[in-house]
């Protein structure tokens, strides 16, 4: 069976993401006219190709702007590999630190970083080599493979598929078997056919006819089709892209942040017991900030119960587990300000207002 995987781009805007994809896959990743027509990224692209190997890649090309952030953050949530562009002639910037940190928060550990437009400055890609290597330092890509390429001269894409077909043979293969929570990345209406979710799936199997359930709702529905990549079939295997066509539910309904889970298969809480992860100290943070998760934004209501433990209150309920990571941004500035683990999904309620218990519970898991 061909083995399929998800990568997603990641870097500072207009350092040649999109071009390096066009360039591997000969898809053209910017799907709007309004992206084609100003030269920006503004929402996720999607493209794939096959290795030598046989191996199959989804890329899921997000935008670098900070304007898009919640976009990006939408196409990198629940892709496990990431594609890290820094392009040679401008080097290291501003956000490039942003989606490093987002990485990092995500526990992202399998990954290929791209110094792209070599042919623009040659000389420059020794030295922007060491200057990335410290930078990921605290991050899963601190030893993953850096690779020089041109989009548009082509040096380097050879080097690039075969380190990533190299990289993804080391990779262990997510369970086929695991419930479903799918992160709905897009929603649309399709003729004839009612409404489609498109998104990454990073674990368990789809099938057509399975029933599912849409997170937060008593809503049931129903797999009426399935495709990857424009091409139909009866089921989808991990890492994948999906376009899922639903019976049962209108596409106003559903949308990005939405999950499709396996039926009662996830605890839903919107109040979660957190580890800060990468130096995050909660006394130091707003009380209000947002979190990203999957593909899904919630505000969240921060309670320190230590500078490294905090209970977060979330806006609406959320399909969790324990070990799920959460992505820390600010509500006024738009800098991600850390990460956090999910420790306890259920804790129970604070005794009077002041009366946090210090330190976490750890692994209390909720029984049903
Ligand atoms: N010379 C050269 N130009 C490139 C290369 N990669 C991208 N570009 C140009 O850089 C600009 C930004 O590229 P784009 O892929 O849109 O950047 P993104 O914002 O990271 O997706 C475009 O004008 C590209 O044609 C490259 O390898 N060599
Ligand atoms: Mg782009």
């Amino acid at each position: 069976m061909t083995q399929r995987f998800v990568v997603a781009t990641a870097g500072h805007v207009d350092h040649g993401k999109s071009a390096l994809i066009r360039a591997l896959t000969g898809t053209e990743p910017d799907r709007w006219a309004e992206e084609r027509e100003r030269g920006l990224t503004i929402d996720l692209g999607f493209a794939e190709m096959t290795l030598e190997s046989g191996r199959s890649v989804s890329f899921v090309d997000v935008p670098g702007h900070e304007r898009f952030l919640g976009n990006m953050l939408a196409g990198l949530g629940p892709a496990p590999i990431v594609c890290f562009v820094v392009s040679a002639d401008d080097g290291w910037s501003a956000q490039t630190s942003e989606h490093r940190d987002a990485i990092a928060a995500l526990g992202i550990s399998a990954g290929i970083v791209v110094i792209s437009k070599s042919d623009v400055a040659p000389d420059s890609i020794a030295s922007v080599t060491q200057q990335i290597r410290p930078e990921l330092a605290d991050t899963g890509l601190a030893t993953a493979p850096i690779v020089a390429t041109s989009a548009i001269e082509g040096q380097g894409l050879d080097a690039f598929r075969r380190e990533l077909d190299r990289l993804l043979g080391t990779l262990l293969a997510p369970s086929t078997t695991a419930p479903i929570r799918f992160w709905v990345d897009r929603s649309f209406a399709v003729k004839g056919a009612g409404t489609v979710v498109t998104g990454t799936l990073a674990a368990g199997t789809l099938r057509v006819n399975d029933a599912l359930q849409l997170s937060g709702t008593d809503t049931q529905v129903t797999i009426r089709n399935l495709q990857s990549h424009g091409a139909s079939t009866d089921e989808l295997t991990p890492v994948t892209r999906a376009a899922v066509n639903l019976r049962g539910i209108d596409v106003e309904e559903i949308g990005r942040g939405d999950a499709l889970i396996t039926p009662g298969a996830w605890f839903h809480t919107s109040t979660v017991e957190v580890v800060g992860t990468h130096g995050v100290d909660f006394t130091d943070l707003a009380q209000e900030f947002s979190v990203h998760i999957g593909t899904a934004t919630v505000y969240a209501h921060c309670r320190p119960l230590d500078s490294g433990f905090a209970r977060l209150t979330l806006d609406r309920a959320l399909p969790l587990h324990i070990g799920d990571r959460f992505i820390l941004r600010g509500t006024g500035q738009r800098l991600i300000t850390g990460g956090a683990t999910v420790l306890d999904l259920d804790p129970p309620p604070l005794r009077r207002r002041g009366a946090a218990p210090r330190g976490p519970r750890a692994g209390r898991a909720p029984s049903g």
